[in-house]
Order: structure tokens, then sequence, then C-alpha cells
């Protein structure tokens, strides 16, 4: 047997950096709710789950958390629970109801009223610009399929940046690219689920990584002092079976082919031919200066992770080998969601040692199960207390081999809209009663308040 290496000296209980920011995530779609208020416009989600058999349970989007009429009863609650970072997304359909056209003054000035209360709460934001509430109109005109999306996409990127640049310094272009373009145009899992060619999905992810490139540009050109931008991805992360050489080696090769498409397309350098190489007669249509405005340098690089594939050293030639889980593995109530902290670690090294990205955010990590219920006025999550406690641990590992992890958010805030598993799955720290509105803080909720104050993994 090969021999596993294990950091011996590494400690748990030393304290994150002073700089290291701790946050909690949440998304527009999933817990504004006020679908149709003051002229906002129909997303393809709201479209998408009215289609039967598309959400779990026929869920809709039309009331969520109410976080849009309730949001300042929800910064009170996180800044009672010591949150100083909030990393929210804007609903590109209350700004543009039609995606391009008139802007809805209504839609700007709820985000005006939004980042007042987080000032008065001393919350600092983080904002996603497009966390996958596309604009239904420019889905009947192509969706991501079109560059139609893209053009209306750099309007309202400069719109937002503009009117929010005084008061928002860290901003995110895209949430996870893979998601609403892959399994939205590919799958057909997620809005507006179509099941197209693979040439057309490719040309959805070229169209996301312009996008991406709009975002980049619109926060340098109005983002102001002090602005700062990033990608948020859903890499495919590799755990290496055991960590000897070969195996991280394997591990390495893995990421980084998993990873071409977008990884490798925001980073640059080499990415056009070798992914127009692979992709081959499938190659979306592209411009000239198309791969100049996808890789313009970024400040950070933003990380969902979850969850990860084992890999080990391929036999026979083969450069690596992923293992299939067996079916006792355990994972959290979303199928997909099997255990594996290690994914933090791993996912933020190789990014660092393959990249090169000197300055990484985890900008989603968390955990999904169904029944959750308040009992006597608490609910018991020792299994997310145990989740976020083995995560955490990793980023603090990747800190000690002198990885540049400098931000962690925990995914979410509270139980919400978790797209086509609808309100059953409940990704919280805070319970979320659906009927009656009433916020309940989990046992997770008061363990991340302990980790953010004494800024220690307990
Ligand atoms: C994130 O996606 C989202 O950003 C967030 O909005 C969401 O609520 C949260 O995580 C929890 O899910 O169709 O079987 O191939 C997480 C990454 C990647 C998880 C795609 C689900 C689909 C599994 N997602 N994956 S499958």
């Amino acid at each position: 047997l090969s021999p596993i290496m294990i950091d011996t000296t590494f400690t748990y209980s030393s304290p994150f950096p002073d700089t290291f920011v701790f946050g909690v995530a949440a998304a527009s779609a999933q817990i504004e709710g006020a679908a149709f208020a003051d002229g906002k416009g129909e997303s393809i989600w709201d479209r998408f789950a009215r289609q039967p058999g598309k959400v779990a349970h026929g869920d809709t989007l039309d009331v969520a958390c109410d976080h849009y009429h309730r949001f300042d009863e929800d910064f009170a609650l996180m800044a009672a629970m010591g949150v100083k970072h909030y990393r929210l997304s804007i609903a590109w359909p209350r700004l543009y109801p039609e995606g391009d056209g008139d802007l809805n003054p209504a839609g700007l000035a709820f985000y005006h009223r939004l980042f007042d209360s987080m000032e008065r709460h001393g919350i600092t934001p983080w904002v996603t610009l497009f966390h996958w509430d596309l604009p239904q109109s420019l889905e009947d005109r192509g969706g991501w399929t079109s560059r139609v999306t893209v053009d209306a996409f750099a309007r309202y990127a400069d719109t937002v940046v503009r009117e929010f640049g005084q008061r928002v310094k860290n901003w995110i272009t895209l949430n996870e690219i893979r998601c609403f373009t892959m399994l939205a145009y590919g799958y057909g899992t997620k809005a507006p689920g179509r099941r197209e060619s693979a040439a057309v999905v490719n040309q959805t992810f070229h169209h996301a990584l312009l996008c991406h490139g709009h975002g980049v540009r619109a926060v340098r050109a109005h983002g102001g002092e002090g602005a700062r931008v990033g990608l948020t991805d859903n890499c495919d992360v590799s755990v290496p079976v055991t960590e000897s050489p070969a195996d991280i080696a394997a591990a390495q090769a893995w990421f980084l082919d998993k990873n071409l498409h977008v990884l490798g397309a925001i980073h640059g350098r080499g990415y056009a031919p070798a992914y127009l190489q692979r992709v081959g007669a499938d190659a979306p249509k592209v411009e000239p200066g198309d791969f100049d405005l996808i890789s313009l340098p970024t400040d950070f690089l933003g990380l969902n992770i979850y969850t990860a594939t084992y890999v080990r050293a391929g036999r026979e030639g083969q450069p690596y080998e992923a293992l299939n889980l067996p079916p006792n593995y355990p994972r959290a109530d979303s199928a997909w969601l099997h255990l594996v902290p290690q994914a933090i670690y791993w996912a933020t090294r190789m990014c660092h040692e393959l990249y090169g990205h000197g300055s990484i955010y985890i900008t989603e990590n968390g955990c999904g199960y169904n029944e959750e219920p308040v009992v006597n006025g608490e609910v018991i999550d020792l299994h997310r207390r145990d989740y976020l406690r083995n995560h955490l641990r990793e980023v603090h590992r990747a800190i000690a081999d002198g990885v540049p992890v400098d931000g962690y958010f925990l995914w979410s805030f509270i139980d919400n809209f978790e797209w086509e598993d609808g309100y059953q799955r409940r990704f919280g720290i805070v319970h979320c009663d659906f009927d009656t509105q009433a916020r309940t803080p989990k046992l997770s909720a008061r363990y991340y308040t302990d980790v953010m104050r004494t800024r220690t993994v307990l």
C-alpha cells in the first residue's frame, strides 16, 4: 500500500486570519417572493414553476420567504446572530421587466431600501448580478441561446453598478454557469427546461461567459474606488482517494479536464484552442474580441462547494479513474449531495495551484434536508452543525497550507425555494415556516454565531 500523507502539525484550534470574511448567502428568486409586485416582470422560474411536474409539489416562487416585505426583520435577525457579510442577488426582471427596454424605478427603489437596511444593521453586501432569474421576455427571444441576452445583460450590469456602486463594493458576475446553461438547456431540469443539442448548449455557455466579461467590464467602468469583482463557479471537485502523489496528480488532471469550459475560460491562456478542439463541430459561434472580454482579469474567484468526486491514479495508461460511490455512502437529502468535506480543501488548493487564483471565497457551502421540525421552539439540526464543522475545518486546513481562501459564505441564511426541489428541501440555518412566515434560528445558527464570534472552528 502507498502511504497516506497526513500533516500532523495542523491544528484546528488556531483562529482564522483577522481579514477572513464569514457570511451567509441567499438569492433573489429563492427568498424574495413578491414575484409580480411593483412592476416586476415574469422570470423563467416564475413560468417554469407553473408547468406541471417541473417543481416538487407544484411550489411556486410567488411568496417564498416574503423577504421583499420582511427584509428589515431579516437583517435585524442576521445582526443579532452576528452576521456581518451577506451575499445576495439582484432580480434582473425587477429592474428590467422585459430584460431590456424600460427600466422599472420601483425595482431600483426596492434595492435602495434593502441596502439602507443592511447599512443600518452593519451588514456588508456581496452582490451577485445574476442568480438564474432570467426575464421571461428574453427567453421568448431565445434566452441563453441568443446573443440578444448578452447585449441585454451588458446594459443591465451597467445600470446596476452605476446605480449601486457607491454602496456595493463586492460584486459577483454570475452564479454557477453550468446550472443555468447545461442543466437548463441540455438536461432540462432547470428553467426554462429545454433539451437542446450539444452545439446549442455550448452556445449558451459562450453567451454566459460573455456576460461574465461584461460584468467585469461594468464594475471596472462604474464601480468606483475599492470595487472588486469575480465569478462564482460550481466547479466539479475531485478529491484524491489517498494523498499519495499519484492520486493527487490524477485528481488534478481530472479537475483540469472537467472544468476547462468555465475555469479554463475565465483564466484565459490557452483555453480557446483547447476548448474549441474538444468541442469540434459543436463549437459555439464566436466573434472577434470575445475571448478578450471573457478573460478580463478578476479580483477573486468564488466557489460554491457542496460535494466532490473521489479520483485515483488511472490504470492502463488512463490519466485518472473516478470512483463510483457505494449506494450506502452518506449524503444529505439532496441525492447529489454526498458528504465529502475535503472538497473545500482540494477545490481551493487546485484553483490556486493550477490556475494561480490569488484570492478565493467559498461563496456557498451547506446541506439540504427535508424533515427539520420545530419542536418546543427549537430545531436540533445536529446533522447540519456537523456538516459545517467538518467543512470549516477543511477551509482552515487550506489556509494553514497557504491557500489564499479569504472568506466563507454559508448557504443559506434561511430555508428557501430550492429550485426544482421546492420548499421541502431546507438549506437554512434559520427555519422558515412557509405558512406563517415565522423564523426560528436552528441549532446550527447558534453554532455559526459562535464560530463567527470566536473566529475558530469549535
Ligand atoms: C447551488 O447550486 C445554488 O447556487 C443555490 O441556488 C442552491 O440553492 C444551492 O446550491 C443548493 O442546491 O441534476 O443531479 O446533476 C448547487 C450546485 C449543481 C447542485 C447541480 C445540484 C444538480 C444535480 N448544484 N446539481 S443533478
